[in-house]
């Protein structure tokens, strides 16, 4: 009875050995083990951001049969961008989304897309992002401990202000301006004449509440979702910088993970790019509308003073292109160049 049962199962385990390879479905085969991914965010669940980080969630845990588990954590509970960098370098965060310009102090190279006017609109932010250069700017992040895996919309940044409409350059005199945490910035908005004050993006609300600054700039979407209409009167139509989010994960931590698994975090990053790009630009549509309805008084800056404000700046790109470096700033012109041209 022993022996039979013995053999009997010897024989089922040499059945199961041989059917092993033919029975693992492709899923299976695959290298994912059970992950916690906590990514951080600067905005409310209820903007572009948040929407694309839910995708991006969504995605991932599908792709890895449920093995990766993504806990999104925004309104910057997990610290602002800066922070969140540190802990991503640290191996205490894995991922977050947030601009490049708060990742200049970490990787010099990202200040190229704090160039003023850089791109003309949507389309040249695209290319150039998505080519060659803006991959090699995301590629020396590896020296710093991060791994960039694609840039998303933040948009065209616009100027919002509770003292009076900006029509003029001399308006900014002295406009107590938010900018965020990049010498860029800093630099461009004093050359402008306003009173340009670094704080973090998870200040900004209460600052413009107290009155400790005037105004700030970002895109109609962030005024929006971040419900600054309930604290800014005016918002005057500048478009003068293209601002990028950038997804970033923990070098420490994407080292110890298969290929398998970083696959499906590049491929969600990709994905939830090209649906937060989507949804950014219809948004942005309509959004003044919607500011407008709020109460909001909208006036565009006039072509002429756009173009005093671009003459004002230029001094900056010397200084970026010393930065960054100037093979870069001439790749950088060269793809836009190409862009321009259709080919
Ligand atoms: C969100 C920020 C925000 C940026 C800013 O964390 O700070 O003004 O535009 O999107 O990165």
């Amino acid at each position: 009875m022993k022996t039979i049962l013995r053999r009997s199962l010897l024989a089922l385990a040499a059945t199961a050995a041989l059917a092993a390879p033919f029975a693992i479905t492709a899923a299976q085969a695959q290298d994912f083990k059970p992950r916690l991914i906590r990514f951080g965010y600067g905005l409310n669940e209820q903007s572009n951001q948040g929407r694309a980080v839910k995708l991006f969630a969504e995605q991932v845990e599908k792709a890895s049969g449920g093995k990766m588990k993504v806990r999104a954590i925004g309104a910057a509970a997990l610290g602002p961008d800066t922070q969140m960098q540190q802990a991503l370098i640290g191996g205490a965060q894995e991922m977050m989304v947030g601009s490049t310009a708060t990742l200049v102090g970490i990787s010099k190279e990202m200040a190229i897309w704090d160039t003023p006017f850089l791109f003309n609109n949507a389309k040249e932010a695209d290319a150039v992002l998505d080519g060659p250069v803006g991959l090699k700017v995301m590629a020396k992040l590896e020296e710093k401990g991060l791994v960039g895996l694609a840039y998303w919309e933040n948009g065209f940044r616009n100027l919002t202000n509770t003292k009076r409409p900006v029509a003029k350059l001399e308006d900014l005199d002295g406009i107590k301006l938010r900018v965020m945490q990049n010498n860029v910035y800093l630099d461009s908005f004093k050359l402008l004449g306003a009173n340009a004050i670094p704080l973090p993006f998870s200040e900004l609300f209460s600052a413009l509440e107290t009155k400790t600054v005037d105004g700030q700039e970002n895109p109609y979407n962030t005024i929006l979702s971040s419900k600054f209409y309930e604290v800014q009167k005016y918002l005057s139509i500048t478009n003068h910088v293209y601002s990028p989010w950038i997804v970033t994960v923990s070098k420490k931590w994407w080292d110890g993970l298969s290929k398998d698994e970083q696959k499906v975090l590049r491929d969600a990053a990709i994905a939830s790019r090209d649906f937060e790009r989507k949804d950014t630009r219809e948004e942005a549509a309509k959004a003044l509308a919607d500011l407008k309805a709020k109460g909001m008084l909208i006036n565009e800056l006039p072509a002429s003073e756009v173009a005093r404000m671009r003459d004002k700046l230029h001094g900056i790109n010397n200084n970026i292109a010393a930065n960054v470096g100037q093979a870069l700033w001439n790749e950088t012109q060269a793809a836009l160049t190409k862009v321009r041209s259709g080919k």
